[in-house]
């Protein structure tokens, strides 16, 4: 009866005795209840990693609480809601995050310190969640923590991967591979929902039906796996906003192959269910080409299948009417990954529910928003017909009918104009007949997002030229940005508080426009101190980490000078590497006596490679001949070093990147969609030097091409540079260092012979040739403003101060506004 659930609640609340209290005492009291009975260990002995997992635990209540009461505001409010659907997350460490967002740093390491135990340290024992290959899966994290912080009613979806990105570890300078396996020890982020699970269906026949005299196809699937549901609570800063990032993992369903058990080996059939985990079990390391296999098929439709029933129950729980779906639902997808969720949102409408098929297209175009990621005709997904139809035969049937009715609506629009239509037919025909995603999610969405301004020309000029001619109003841009939080409170809070002494207040955290505030005082000789004393001391914990993990000393005097990132041809490690060797060739050369007017260097280079990737895995092997030959060599002493940085992941990041007095963003123009690096350098007070290339056009916009190094051919070069070919001048310099590569300097002449050839005459497709001596000239700027330490110092602070248009606050606000027509949803304090 009610008077009963009165008196419970009465009870319940007098028990709990509120929320969980900050101050250090409660968090000592909570901690060490965490260490005895959650890590069972003694409260009289445990190691850094167990206090880890006792601090995580009692973090992870307190997380736990906010994000009941944000679910739950959600529930009362029911505002529409953005559901992010990405098959990647790079979130990195959770636990500082986590406490700075809830605001309880500094009672936490005054907690611990009595204990005998230092934040830093346990902070530290944290192993990274890599579930995502690069800067998709990265400005997907940034963009939950600024969802989160600006109280956006937002979920997101992925996969619960149990190996996460593959750890690179370097023997003999080639590429290794190892299995990430994150959740040995345990992982305090996630809740594991038991209950909040769906059934997956693969494979199997479509057949057609009579119902109340209509025809009707039903799919009868041959499959079942059970999807179970993780729970990631994502705080804000400052707010009690939290929202979910819910991970599915595949488990093995009670129905999965209920005839095996009556006819078959017991053993067998049990053996055979658990295979279903292998759906989640492992990341695809390639961050360049889909590889049409069918395990990753499986996933994305998994995960497609699961988000989807998850979302359409929360919807049903309130509203009766599906109609309205697109008054309360956005749909977001990044890139094609999860676009099987257009025709998965059909077959619920038209197969289950029912809905006509003009009424079930009519409410897709509404609900789905695409963002793709890539410059690249050629890295654009593609399904193979085939797999398709053997896993999933309604869908194939359903895309069948999308794409006759998107052709008959082109006809109306274009005429019979065939080579125009079987470009923008979302069947490609061929010798694999295969479906174009990107096709079909441009056709379904209303919205199609570029990720900077210049890739955004590039998709309306040539990428999908067809489709921006017929539906302009469709195609949009939204420049990416990351998360201050991260990338300056969590990861230098030095300068952190160096920004909030100076600009008076810590507001920017949240405001970022305020960071602006900054330029006022780029000539305050005082602040220039504190800012080179912050810097400094950065770059010691970074020469540190590398001596640590490569043995070598390096100079504080010397230019940290940093490029890291997945390796790629396009992303042109190689043209610092041979920059780096005719900066050897000519300190060789130099008498002993100009010598001393060498700006001295460190050059820090890191990043993974694709497993399959020949060339990028020779560009690792040639970075760590040439840093041996130069770090051993006398002549050279400190006026050089080279470092290749293993294992390049977020946390490696939070520590090299604010220890950077320069970065590297030095992509062919035209390739790179924005890249994201540079804005966590620039926010960092790091230089650039860059060529005008994705996102570095904007940055070059907002703070000046006086505040960076700019080189290399413009995107309207490209294509002329490309079609000259071998009758491009390159300098004697370019060809003198290649020679050098070649001729076996740094020896294994054989093995780079390959690489040597891919920038050679006709072959330099990336054009590092042609911008060779340009480059050459602004790696000059680059040391001339160095010896310049004030206007260094200028530089530096107005890169900060210019950076504020790169956070993924104002990114988020955009597609709020512009894209999803979502509105805060702020639960009250
Ligand atoms: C991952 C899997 C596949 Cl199958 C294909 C691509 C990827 C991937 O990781 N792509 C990726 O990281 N793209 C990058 O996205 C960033 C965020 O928008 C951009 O800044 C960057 O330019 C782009 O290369």
């Amino acid at each position: 009866t009610s008077g009963e659930r009165t008196a419970k609640a009465e009870r319940m609340f007098e028990l709990m005795d509120g929320f969980l209290k900050n101050d250090p005492l409660s968090l000592q009291k909570d901690i060490l209840d965490h260490v005895e009975y959650t890590v069972a260990r003694s409260r009289f002995s445990f190691d850094d990693f167990e206090a880890y997992q006792a601090l995580s635990h009692c973090i992870r209540d307190r997380l736990i609480e906010r994000w009941h009461d944000t679910q739950l505001h959600f529930k009362r409010k029911d505002p529409k809601r953005v559901y992010f659907l990405s098959l990647e997350y790079l979130m990195g460490r959770s636990l500082s995050n986590s406490i700075i967002n809830l605001g309880i740093r500094d009672q936490c390491a005054d907690a611990l310190s009595q204990l005998g135990f230092e934040f830093e340290v346990l902070a530290e024992q944290e192993g990274d969640a890599a579930l995502g290959n690069g800067g998709l899966a990265r400005l997907s994290a940034c963009q939950m923590d600024s969802l989160a912080t600006m109280d956006f009613p937002a979920w997101g979806y992925g996969l619960r991967y149990q190996y996460g990105l593959f750890r690179q570890v370097i023997l003999d300078g080639f590429q290794h591979e190892q299995p990430d396996y994150w959740l040995n020890f345990g992982n305090p982020w996630e809740i594991e929902r038991v209950h909040v699970t769906y059934p997956v269906k693969f494979y199997g026949t479509v057949e057609e039906e009579i119902l109340n005299g209509e025809k009707h196809q039903v799919w009868i699937p041959g499959e079942m796996v059970e999807a179970v549901a993780y729970d990631n609570p994502i705080p804000g800063y400052g707010t009690r906003n939290t929202i979910t990032l819910r991970l599915w993992a595949a488990k093995p369903s009670n129905q999965h192959d209920m005839e095996a058990y009556n006819t078959g080996d017991y053993i067998d059939a049990v053996v055979n269910r658990q295979r279903a985990e292998t759906i989640s079990s492992i990341l695809y390391p390639d961050d360049r080409s889909h590889q049409g296999k069918e395990l990753r098929l499986k996933q994305q439709y998994f995960f497609v299948s699961a988000s989807l029933q998850d979302i359409i129950r929360r919807f049903k729980d309130v509203h009766k009417d599906l109609n309205q779906f697109p008054d309360k639902v956005a749909l977001q997808l990044n890139d094609t990954h999860p676009a099987l969720a257009i025709p998965e949102v059909m077959r619920v409408l038209v197969d289950e529910e029912h809905l006509g098929w003009n009424k079930a297209f009519d409410i897709i175009c509404k609900i789905f928003s695409f963002t793709t990621h890539t410059v690249l005709a050629e890295a654009l997904e593609k399904i193979p017909v085939d797999l398709l139809e053997s896993l999933l035969p309604r869908h194939l049937q359903i895309i069948y009918d999308i794409n006759s009715f998107f052709m008959e609506e082109l006809k109306k629009r274009i005429g019979l104009d065939y080579n125009r239509l079987s470009r923008m037919s979302i069947v490609e025909e061929g010798a694999v007949k295969s479906i174009r995603m990107a096709n079909l999610s441009i056709f379904c969405s209303h919205t199609v997002n570029g990720v900077s301004k210049l890739h955004s020309e590039l998709l309306q000029t040539r990428v999908f030229k067809d489709f921006y001619e017929l539906w302009p109003e469709k195609f949009q841009y939204k420049t990416n940005g990351v998360t201050q939080r991260r990338w300056i409170v969590v990861s230098n809070p030095n300068l952190c508080a160096l920004i909030s002494k100076w600009l008076g207040t810590e507001s920017w955290i949240r405001d970022i426009d305020l960071l602006m505030g900054l330029r006022e005082y780029a000539t305050d000789i005082s602040l220039h101190q504190e800012w080179r004393m912050v810097r400094r001391v950065n770059k010691m914990r970074l020469a540190e980490y590398i001596e640590a993990t490569s043995g070598l000393k390096v100079s504080l005097d010397a230019m940290f000078d940093v490029q890291m990132k997945r390796i790629h041809e396009y992303k042109r490690q190689l043209l610092n590497i041979l920059g780096i060797i005719h900066r050897y060739d000519c300190i060789k050369n130099m008498a002993k006596d100009d010598r001393r007017k060498v700006v001295p260097r460190v050059c820090i280079i890191g990043g993974k490679a694709a497993p399959g990737y020949e060339m990028a895995k020779k560009i690792i092997k040639l970075c760590h001949a040439v840093a041996e030959k130069i770090n051993n060599d006398s002549d050279v002493g400190d006026l050089l070093k080279l470092v290749f940085i293993p294992d390049y992941n977020v946390s490696v990041a939070e520590l090299v990147i604010p220890g950077a007095d320069l970065s590297q963003h030095i992509s062919t123009a035209g390739h790179e969609a924005s890249g994201t690096g540079s804005m966590k350098f620039l926010m960092n007070g790091c230089l650039l030097l860059a060529t005008a290339d994705g996102s570095t056009v904007e940055i070059i916009e907002e703070i000046g091409e006086d505040n960076m190094f700019l080189f290399g051919a413009k995107v309207h070069d490209v294509p002329t540079l490309r079609e000259k070919g071998s009758t491009i001048k390159v300098p004697l310099q370019f060809a003198r260092v290649v020679r050098m590569v070649r001729d076996g300097y740094f020896g294994f002449q054989d093995y780079f012979e390959s690489l040597c050839n891919t920038v050679e005459g006709n072959n330099d497709y990336y054009l590092l040739g042609a911008d060779f001596e340009s480059y050459l000239e602004a790696q000059a700027a680059a040391d001339k403003g160095f010896i310049d330490q004030e206007k260094w110092t200028r530089m530096s602070i107005l890169s900060t101060a210019g950076s504020s248009r790169f956070s993924s606050d104002r990114t988020i606000q955009d597609y709020a506004e512009k894209t999803w027509g979502i509105e805060p949803c702020r639960c009250p304090l």
